[in-house]
């Protein structure tokens, strides 16, 4: 090991201020099990998993890592770690069977007793609204397409603000609007299956207006938890330096990054992308761009790979030289500290969270043991990447591994493992990785470089 070895746990952890946040993330449709169970309805995820072949194992969520029941058992996972926070999200259909109407208690109650066991055990909850289980009975209304979700969406929001905002220290309003948009009504691989430009794009829409108006009500009810929505983004890189790739990539990178970017922090769609989806543009209303950019208290990026774009198709990351994760995803570090660069470079940024990272490796169980060298030293250099950027001035807040747990991994079923602690689900029992072991190390090194400072600050 040399001293810049981002395994090195001593070297790395010197690199981040005592404030920094360190998490783990899941989200409920992908852990909690328990499908229909104390009065939740269905959410499009449940409806999309039963149509043939949509799923690569044929799998759903009705079980999951049944964290419905499990969860004081894992949330002695989650402390034993060492984390501050824990980012989860809530299931709409658990708290509000039908998007709208009655609420139901048993799964506000849920929520309750996640809260307060977090907070029992030292860990700071994070939690996000939106993580794409969006209940049924609103798809059958017209679902995001259709702009009467973003009102029942900011219900949804002021309802559980209400209930568990004076405990959760950050709320999240959506998590990676272009996978709800494009996967889920674009390409269609993704619930509910839509596969029509337009109606994307009106989705883009609602989802950003939805989380704008939101804003606007959870501060207007006095709301005290830090305030975002989190965004899937990569840097987007011409394959060659022919205008061909160049102006692709340029589309690309407005498509993912700066049709989300610019209306929340600019005010505007970008108009090369807008000109380029010409009558696929959504149709708006006069005071949604301006709803659109309420301020943010944070922002929260996720990041996996970068994307590289060639005009004629034919770039073959394969190729690239670069090692690829299980779901066929360059490990590309460095992507992450030009990303966050561009990001505080070309808009006025708060502070920034990764509120997600991680990787899918092919996990081999043996003897009690999973030796993922390779998602430690993808979680090492990722982190080593954010202390980039923080060196060059960049506003990092916190980072969050995607994810505590081996999970469902939505159109790839059980096939990928995210997790940093491994999950049998015949057994449903769970072993940490040596991912997990190194990340735990690496944040008692942080927490005694805190104590360190702590002593000094107090003159001892
Ligand atoms: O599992 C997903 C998560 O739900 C959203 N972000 C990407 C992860 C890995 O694909």
């Amino acid at each position: 090991m040399t001293p810049s070895d981002p395994l090195d746990t001593s070297a790395a952890s010197a690199a981040f201020p005592d404030d920094f946040v360190w998490g783990v993330a899941t989200s409920a449709f992908q852990i909690e099990g328990a499908s229909a169970e104390d009065g939740k309805g269905a959410s499009i995820w449940d409806d999309f998993c039963r149509q043939p072949g949509v799923i690569a194992d044929g799998s759903d969520g009705r079980t999951a890592c049944e964290h419905y029941h499990r969860w004081p058992s894992d949330l002695d996972l989650i402390a034993n770690l060492g984390v501050d926070a824990y980012r989860f999200s809530v299931s709409w259909p658990r708290v509000r069977p039908g998007g709208g109407g009655a609420w139901n208690e048993k799964g506000l109650d849920f929520y309750d007793r996640l809260v307060d066991g977090l907070l029992q055990r030292g860990v700071t909850p994070y939690l996000t609204l939106n993580h794409w289980d969006l209940p049924s009975e609103l798809q059958a209304q017209g679902g995001w397409a259709h702009r009467d979700t973003v009102h029942r969406f900011v219900e949804y929001a002021c309802g559980m603000a209400e209930r568990l905002g004076d405990r959760v220290a950050s709320i999240t309003t959506h998590n990676e609007p272009w996978v709800v948009a494009m996967l889920g009504h674009d390409s269609g691989i993704f619930a509910p299956g839509v596969r029509d430009r337009a109606t994307a794009m009106q989705v883009s829409h609602h989802l950003l207006l939805s989380h704008g108006l939101a804003l606007q009500a959870l501060r207007q009810s006095g709301c005290r938890s830090q305030l975002g929505i989190v965004l899937n983004l990569s840097p987007v890189q011409p394959a060659t330096s022919s205008p061909e790739d160049q102006a692709r990539a340029r589309l690309e990178d407005g498509l993912l990054l700066r049709w989300y970017m610019d209306p929340l922090f600019k005010g505007a769609y970008p108009a090369d992308v807008l000109a380029f989806l010409g009558a696929d543009a959504p149709r708006m209303e006069a005071g949604d761009l301006a709803a659109m950019a309420a301020p943010l208290d944070f922002l929260g990026v996720n990041y996996y790979t970068r994307a590289v774009v060639s005009a004629d198709g034919s770039w073959d990351k394969r190729r690239s030289g670069f090692e690829l994760t299980d779901m066929d995803w360059e490990v590309y570090p460095q992507g992450l500290t030009e990303l966050l660069v561009r990001l505080h470079h070309d808009y006025p940024v708060p502070p920034m969270f990764v509120t997600e990272n991680g990787g899918a490796f092919k996990d081999g169980y043996t003897d009690g043991r999973v030796h993922d060298a390779d998602r430690t030293r993808y979680i090492a250099q990722h982190i080593a990447a954010v202390g980039e950027a923080l060196r060059q001035g960049v506003p990092m807040a916190g980072y969050m591994v995607w994810s505590l747990l081996d999970n469902f991994e939505w159109a790839s079923g059980y096939e990928k493992r995210f997790g940093i602690v491994h999950v049998d689900y015949a057994t449903q029992q769970r072993t940490l990785k040596d991912s997990a072991r190194w990340y735990r190390e690496f944040l008692q090194r942080c927490q005694a470089a805190r104590d360190v400072n702590a002593l000094a600050g107090a003159g001892v």
